[in-house]
């Protein structure tokens, strides 16, 4: 831990201690003499239910208890605060920087700097498009091609085993452009559509991964595009649940029976209430992006201080979800995965 932040936490300790009513020989519940390890964080927003368990799970973790000082950023969407907070970690000679990155490109120079100053960078979640993979020290996440494989794959095999083989029209509401969610997820469909000639995308806007956005953008897809959307491949749950509300504003059937104008939602997350509606069969399939990071970064530190060195690029498991029992399992073009049939014990246990 750097001079400076011990000195700050003491302070800080002291203040809070003193404002607490804490009296000599007291036990005090801050450790303010313990070696903290600082950790400057800066998160994507607060845009969807997955960003704030994410947020979440690493406050839970990163705590004094557990021998951290964490300082959380909230970016608010925009990569130029990220860089700034970056900035001002290095300046505050941090241990450890944190980066969920809102897009892929543009981080280059940040990270030298950041590799200057000898300070270890974690990236989580997204990614960042380097020449250099070195300029970080690991990565963890999501893979967000097969993410968006499964939900296509899914979707597949449904039409399949309900003999619906004409023509099938998509609206992608994409999550925030060039983010490595929306990259990946996009990218799947995209060669989907290239796969089964079926398939036609025949609109795609951002949504932002927000409920507000996501309604906006399927009312607006449906005032284009009135009675021939059969599918809406949402990029997160919120913006399914702006899209539900959308559609059902429209006076229009969520469901499956293409034929007489209903639309079928697809979403990503599977937060409870995204878990939920897809129990309800408002979502088809529910692809799972895990947003627990907290105990695996602070894992990740720890062996850091250990003198251990990371798996630099990490991707975590996930699972899709259906209440669907017609498919049971789904082809990725690589790989084939189980479809986790949906129960109340599962939405039960669903914490976020
Ligand atoms: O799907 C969405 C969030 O980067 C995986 O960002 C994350 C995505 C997630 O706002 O809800």
């Amino acid at each position: 831990m750097k001079v400076f932040n011990k000195i700050f936490l003491l302070l800080t300790a002291a203040v809070l201690l003193y404002g607490c009513g804490y009296s000599s020989g007291q036990e005090a519940e801050v450790p303010a003499s313990k070696d903290l390890i600082t950790v400057g964080f800066t998160q994507v927003g607060a845009e969807s239910d997955w960003r704030l368990a994410s947020s979440a799970s690493v406050q839970k973790a990163l705590t004094v208890e557990n021998g951290f000082n964490l300082i959380f950023n909230d970016a608010q969407q925009k990569q130029e605060n990220q860089i700034k907070a970056v900035r001002e970690f290095i300046d505050q000679n941090v241990d450890y920087i944190i980066i969920d990155p809102i897009t892929e490109i543009g981080w280059e120079s940040t990270l030298m700097e950041a590799r200057d100053a000898a300070i270890p960078v974690i990236i989580v979640d997204r990614r960042v498009d380097v020449q250099d993979p070195s300029l970080y020290t690991a990565w963890i996440g999501s893979d967000f091609k097969l993410e968006g494989d499964l939900a296509c794959g899914w979707l597949k095999a449904y039409l399949d085993a309900k003999g619906i083989h004409g023509r099938i029209n998509i609206a992608d509401i994409q999550g925030t452009l060039d983010s490595s969610a929306q990259l990946g997820r996009t990218k799947a469909l995209e060669e989907a559509e290239q796969r089964y000639p079926n398939w036609h995308i025949v609109a795609k806007e951002s949504g932002e991964f927000t409920k507000a956005k996501g309604f906006e953008v399927m009312e607006k897809m449906l005032k284009t595009h009135r009675d021939s959307i059969n599918v809406v491949y949402c990029e997160n749950d919120n913006e399914a649940f702006g899209a539900k509300e959308a559609i059902e504003k429209t006076g229009k059937h969520i469901g499956t029976d293409f034929e007489h104008g209903d639309i079928m939602l697809i979403s990503f997350d599977s937060t409870r209430a995204g878990l939920l509606l897809t129990q309800s069969g408002d979502i088809g399939t529910n692809v799972e992006c895990n947003p627990e990071y907290g105990p695996k970064l602070l894992k990740m530190i720890e062996a850091l201080e250990r003198g251990e060195t990371l798996i630099h690029d990490q991707y975590i498991d996930e699972q899709i979800f259906s209440a669907e029992p017609l498919v049971v399992s789904v082809w990725t073009g690589s790989q084939k995965k189980k479809v986790t049939l949906l129960s109340d014990e599962i939405i039960k246990e669903r914490n976020y």
